[in-house]
């Protein structure tokens, strides 16, 4: 096969490690909502990447739901895109097996995300977090994806991913995976840490007020944005005027995100605003885009029964498109079925 004969086909998912966060709407499912009907889509909530790092199970299965119903309350739709949890799917693992005995230790000891969560700790982080980039491959891989939409942070590992394929392809004389390419676009591709700029927002950041978790309510949101570490200045009426200035930058990016528009725009509209302006304005708009999204996710979360079937469904669907994947890896391989 040439790389142009792959069918156009969108793969990502979340790990239900925690609440959704701002950063997990701006950086992935906005944009996957936005990739939905222009081709075949699927979005997965990795519940497998989850437990690299311990999880309560009765938290976990709670988390798992919360993420399938942001990405219903979003604008994911089941009758068009693909919605499902990874555990459902055994082959994500078969695979993930087969990519572990492809790569190499040295290119995961290059993998910028496992040294920043492990930090002085790696000794005592589990197996899987290591391997953990391996298996996202094998995400990506099952379904031939060609299009991988994600937050700056993931571009390593999707870039890992090519480099499994394009192992796999030459040691066995094949062309059977294709080349994925990442999707980072937008303003708002690695929304950072509300009280730390050179740190990105994340579900298990140590406190809640460096992050606007989707179900935040507009209190809460207001408070956290007006606590948010800025500097003195006023904004600039030039974006090259943020340089320097990554907090500042961050609060602008965040509003053009949320207001479909770019960083210079936004920028334009506020030269020679203070804060005290422009925060309450940002508050405002992220209360205004959230908030339907999270009482549709409170309302989804009454029946949990629904997105389950909603979960199960997916799963069946996905499984049709990974298992001749999977049969072939097997047969290419050499492993008698
Ligand atoms: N701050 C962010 N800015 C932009 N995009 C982000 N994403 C996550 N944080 C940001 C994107 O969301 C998708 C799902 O990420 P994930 O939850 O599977 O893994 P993660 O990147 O490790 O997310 P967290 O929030 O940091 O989780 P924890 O704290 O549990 O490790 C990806 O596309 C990611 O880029």
């Amino acid at each position: 096969m040439t790389q142009s004969q792959f069918t156009p086909r969108v793969f990502s998912g979340i790990k239900p490690s925690g609440g959704l966060t701002l950063g997990n709407y701006l950086g992935a499912i906005k944009r996957f909502v936005g990739m939905q009907g222009a081709m075949e889509t699927m979005y997965c909530v990795v519940d497998l990447h989850a437990i690299t790092v311990w999880q309560d199970p009765k938290e976990l299965s709670h988390a798992t739901r919360e993420v399938a119903a942001g990405y219903l309350a979003a604008g994911l739709d089941p009758s068009q895109s693909i919605l499902f949890n990874q555990s459902r799917v055994s082959a994500h693992a078969e695979l993930g097996w087969i990519f572990n005995c492809v790569a190499r230790v040295g290119w995961m000891n290059r993998m910028t995300q496992f040294k920043d969560k492990a930090g002085s700790n790696a000794e005592k982080v589990s197996l899987g977090l290591y391997a953990y980039p391996s298996l996202m491959a094998a995400d990506i891989l099952l379904y031939h994806a060609t299009q991988v939409p994600v937050g700056e942070d993931q571009k390593q590992h999707v870039e890992l991913t090519r480099d499994i394929a394009a192992k796999f392809n030459h040691d066995y004389k094949t062309d059977f995976f294709p080349m994925t390419e990442p999707v980072i676009d937008g303003p708002a591709t690695r929304v950072m840490n509300l009280r730390d700029g050179s740190k990105k927002m994340s579900k298990s950041g140590e406190s809640d007020m460096e992050r606007i978790n989707m179900r935040d309510g507009a209190d809460l949101i207001a408070k956290k944005f007006k606590k948010a570490k800025t500097d003195p200045e006023p904004l600039p009426d030039t974006l090259d005027g943020l340089k320097g200035r990554p907090e500042a930058r961050n609060l602008v990016d965040i509003y053009a995100a949320l207001s479909d528009t770019t960083s210079e725009a936004v920028i334009t509209e506020y030269a020679g605003a203070g804060w005290g302006r422009f925060k309450p304005a940002l508050a405002d708009l992220a209360v205004d885009r959230l908030a339907p999204i999270s009482d549709e996710m409170t309302r989804l979360m009454d029946d949990p029964a629904e997105i389950d079937r909603i979960l199960a469904d997916g799963a069946e669907r996905a499984r049709k498109i990974a298992e001749p994947i999977l049969s072939r890896t097997y047969e290419i391989v050499g492993l008698l079925r």
